[in-house]
Formats: structure tokens, C-alpha cells, sequence
């Protein structure tokens, strides 16, 4: 009966509580169907997060036992290198709404593009007293029309894993140059330091001081590339 919970309820539905066919009539809409989702859908970890949690939740009625089976899925990411994989059953017990899973995200050095996989929900089910019975099978002899019990979305959720192998800060080696007149063409050098992962485009330009384009300098523009583990 306590539907407030689900919808925050409105007047109509709320007069119609103790009519036999209009309970019914409401219960359908609320507690006749029981959700398993996600919630919520998406997380972001570090890579070095360790363990990190992902909350399903249960909506509708609260009394009865149900379950629903977990699993991972690889999608950039891989499972045993990136993350480890794990599979269950989760019981929500009577009045419980939200389970965690708790999910590893291995640590490596490797610099990566940033990737995700999957947790995936199925086969949402009563616990019987031996255990999981099939999807919407008979809960016990006290309720002969237990609630129709299904995933909702969001069934999947997705986590994406954020790499920390860092690619690098750049700078010049130096802050000032002194050089003659006479110089032709000089090359500064640009190093990179605080990680050296991956292959790193750098933009750079020219720009006019007291020294002016076509006069003092010649204007340039371009990019230089670090490939992975050049450091400068
Ligand atoms: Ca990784
Ligand atoms: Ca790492
Ligand atoms: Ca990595």
C-alpha cells in the first residue's frame, strides 16, 4: 500500500486507497511491478581507484526476496588487464533498495587511451527458501500474485576508466636565449618531463617583441612530436 515512497503520490491516487477495485487498479500501476536497474548508470575511476562500487536498486514493492545475477564486459577495456571480472547473484532482502558491487580496475604504467567496459544485469528473480526460483515463478503460499519482476533501464551500466600514465608537461630547456645577429637558424629545445607516455604532438609559434617579423626574425609556426619515452 505505501506507494508515496515510489511516485511521491498525488491526491487521486492517494482517495483511492481501501476500494477494493481501484486498489487494485492502483496497485497494478505501482507495486505490481517490481525494477532492478542501475543507479546510476555511468561511473569514471582512475585507473589506480583500486576498488570502486557500482549500486543497482530496487524500485516497487519491498516485502519479497529478489535477486538478480551481475556480470562484466569487456568493451575497450580488457578484463584480467584492465579490470578483473567478476560475476554473482545480488538478494535484495525485504526492504533493502540499493546493493553495491564492488569492481577491481588494475593499475598499470602503460599509457592508454582512456576505456570502458560493462557491468551487465539479467535474470531477475524471487528467492525461494532453497534458494533462486526461475523469473516471476511463486513466492511463497502467502501471496498467490506476486508482483511482475523485470530489469529496467538502465541494465548495463558503463564505467570508464581514466589512464594516469601521464604524458608529459613540456617546456624549453631554457627562459632566454642570447643569440647574434649572425645566427641564421636556431633551434631551441623543448623537453618533457612529469611522465613520457605516448606520442605527443606540441604546437608552437612565433610572436613579436621589440623584434619584429620580417625585419629582426621571420615569423614561424609548426608542431613537434615526441613519440612514446622521448623525453626530449
Ligand atoms: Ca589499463
Ligand atoms: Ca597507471
Ligand atoms: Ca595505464
Amino acid at each position: 500500500m505505501a506507494t508515496k515512497k515510489l511516485t511521491g503520490g498525488n491526491a487521486l491516487v492517494k482517495r483511492r486507497v481501501g476500494k477494493t477495485d481501484e486498489k487494485k487498479e492502483e496497485h497494478k500501476d505501482k507495486e505490481d511491478i517490481i525494477k532492478v536497474y542501475f543507479n546510476p548508470a555511468h561511473y569514471t575511476v582512475m585507473e589506480n581507484v583500486g576498488q570502486f562500487a557500482v549500486t543497482i536498486s530496487r524500485e516497487g514493492d519491498v516485502r519479497p526476496t529478489v535477486c538478480v545475477d551481475f556480470k562484466t564486459e569487456d568493451g575497450t577495456a580488457n578484463a584480467g588487464s584492465d579490470y578483473e571480472p567478476i560475476e554473482g547473484t545480488i538478494i535484495f532482502r525485504p526492504n533493502e533498495m540499493h546493493k553495491q558491487v564492488f569492481i577491481t580496475v588494475i593499475d598499470d604504467d602503460v599509457f592508454e587511451e582512456d576505456e570502458h567496459f560493462y557491468v551487465r544485469l539479467s535474470n531477475p528473480r524471487y528467492l525461494s527458501h532453497d534458494g533462486c526460483t526461475p523469473m516471476n515463478g511463486a513466492i511463497s503460499q502467502s501471496n498467490k500474485n506476486p508482483p511482475l519482476l523485470q530489469l529496467a533501464t538502465p541494465a548495463i551500466a558503463t564505467v570508464m576508466i581514466l589512464d594516469d600514465d601521464h604524458s608529459g608537461v613540456y617546456s624549453f630547456a631554457e627562459t632566454q636565449y642570447e643569440i647574434s645577429e649572425s645566427v641564421g637558424e636556431y633551434r631551441l629545445k623543448v623537453n618533457r618531463f612529469s611522465g613520457a607516455r605516448g606520442r605527443v604532438s606540441v604546437p608552437y609559434h612565433t610572436c613579436e617583441g621589440t623584434a619584429k617579423d620580417g625585419v629582426e626574425f621571420q615569423m614561424t609556426d609548426g608542431v613537434i612530436f615526441f613519440d612514446n619515452n622521448q623525453t626530449s
